[in-house]
C-alpha cells in the first residue's frame, strides 16, 4: 500500500530547517489523542493526562520473567557476530561500542513479539485513533561507565523532515529492561512541549543519519528555544523499575544524559505510526532514509496475546 503523492499535495504543515521562514515556534495543528480509536486499556483520565503532558508510563507492564528474557536477548544482539558490520548497528561517536540497533523487530523474533504485544499495540491504537504500523524499532544501549546521551530533540521534527511523516500521529514506547534511575541517564521529557512545534536551524546533509544517530546536531533546537521550553514546561525524568513502559508523543521535546554510573540503562523503543499518516517524501532533506530507520511497509500490526 504505497502513497500516491500525485493525488495528495505534499503540504508541509510544519516547515523546519531550510524550509522554515524563521526559527519560530508554532502551535501544534494536530490532536494528541486522536478520535475514532478502538476502546483500550487507558482510562479517560489517563488519556486526558497523556493529552496534556504528552506521555504516560505504565508501571511494570512486563513481568520480571519477560524482562529477564528480553534483556538476555539485548545482550545477545550486542555481541552477535552477524551484526558486527551491519548498518542497523550504530556505534558510539567516540568508541566502537554499540549505541543502538535499529529494526530489532525484524532481526529478533523475541523483540518482534514485544513489538506486537497487545499491551503496547492496544494503547497505541487507542491514542492514535486507528490501526498502527511500526515506523521504527531500536534498542538504545546506554552502558555504564560512560554511555553517551541524546541531545534535546523532537522525534517528529526528524521524522517529518527526513522521513516525510506528514502529521503528528505517531508515538514511541520506551520499554525499560533495566532500572531507569535518576542517575543512569533516564529519558527526560518536557511535559506539554508536544503542543508546540519548534523549527530547527540548518539544512539536512545527504545521508545525515550516518551522523545524526551517533550525535545529532542538525534537527536540534537552538539554545534559546531549549531555555524557553524548559522554563515554561519544566523537565520530567522518566525513572522507574525494569518492565515499565513509557508511551510518549512523537513531538515531545526529550533527550537523555550520559551514564557514568556502573548501572546500564537498556531500553527498547518501538515507534507506532497511524496507518492514516504514512510516509510521503522528506519535507526537508535531499533524500529518503533507509527503511531500517523509517519503514515503508505500512501493514497494520496484528497484535499478539490479549493484555495481561
Ligand atoms: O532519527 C531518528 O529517527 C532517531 N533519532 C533520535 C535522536 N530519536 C528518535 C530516533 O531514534
Ligand atoms: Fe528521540
Amino acid at each position: 500500500m504505497g502513497t500516491d503523492t500525485t493525488a495528495t499535495p505534499h503540504v508541509d504543515a510544519y516547515p523546519t530547517r531550510d524550509k522554515a521562514s524563521a526559527l519560530t515556534e508554532s502551535p501544534r495543528q494536530d490532536p494528541v489523542v486522536w478520535p475514532g480509536g478502538p476502546p483500550g486499556p487507558l482510562s479517560p483520565a489517563e488519556l486526558d493526562r497523556y493529552g496534556q503532558r504528552g506521555f504516560h508510563t505504565a508501571e511494570q507492564l512486563l513481568a520480571a520473567d519477560e524482562v529477564s528474557a528480553y534483556l538476555d536477548e539485548l545482550h545477545r544482539l550486542r555481541t552477535e557476530p552477524s551484526l558486527r558490520d551491519d548498518e542497523r548497528a550504530v556505534r558510539e561517536p567516540d568508541s566502537d561500542e554499540i549505541r543502538s540497533i535499529f529494526a530489532v523487530h525484524e532481526i529478533s523474533p523475541a523483540l518482534a513479539r514485544l513489538a506486537g504485544d497487545a499491551r503496547l499495540v492496544a494503547r497505541a491504537r487507542q491514542i492514535l485513533g486507528s490501526e498502527v504500523y511500526i515506523h521504527q524499532s531500536r534498542v538504545n544501549y546506554k552502558p555504564g561507565y560512560g554511555g553517551n546521551g541524546f541531545y534535546w530533540h523532537s522525534d517528529f521534527e526528524t521524522w517529518h523532515s527526513e522521513d516525510g511523516m506528514p502529521r503528528m500521529r505517531a508515538l514511541s514506547v520506551s520499554i525499560a529492561l533495566t532500572e531507569n534511575l535518576p542517575t543512569n541517564g533516564p529519558l527526560m521529557i518536557m511535559p506539554g512541549s508536544h503542543r508546540f512545534f519548534v523549527a530547527c536551524p540548518g539544512s539536512t546533509p545527504p545521508d545525515h543519519h550516518r551522523q545524526s544517530l551517533r550525535r545529532q546536531e542538525i534537527g536540534t533546537p537552538g539554545p534559546a528555544a531549549v531555555r524557553r521550553l524548559a522554563d515554561r514546561h519544566g523537565i520530567a525524568q522518566i525513572t522507574g523499575p525494569a518492565g515499565s513502559a513509557t508511551f510518549f508523543d512523537a513531538n515531545c521535546m526529550h533527550g537523555s544524559n550520559s551514564n557514568i554510573t556502573p548501572y546500564e540503562r537498556a531500553n527498547v523503543f518501538i515507534v507506532y505510526n497511524s496507518v492514516e499518516n504514512t510516509l510521503t517524501e522528506p519535507f526537508a532533506a535531499p533524500g529518503r532514509r533507509p527503511e531500517h530507520i523509517a519503514s515503508r511497509t505500512f501493514a497494520p500490526v496484528s497484535s499478539g496475546p490479549s493484555p495481561r
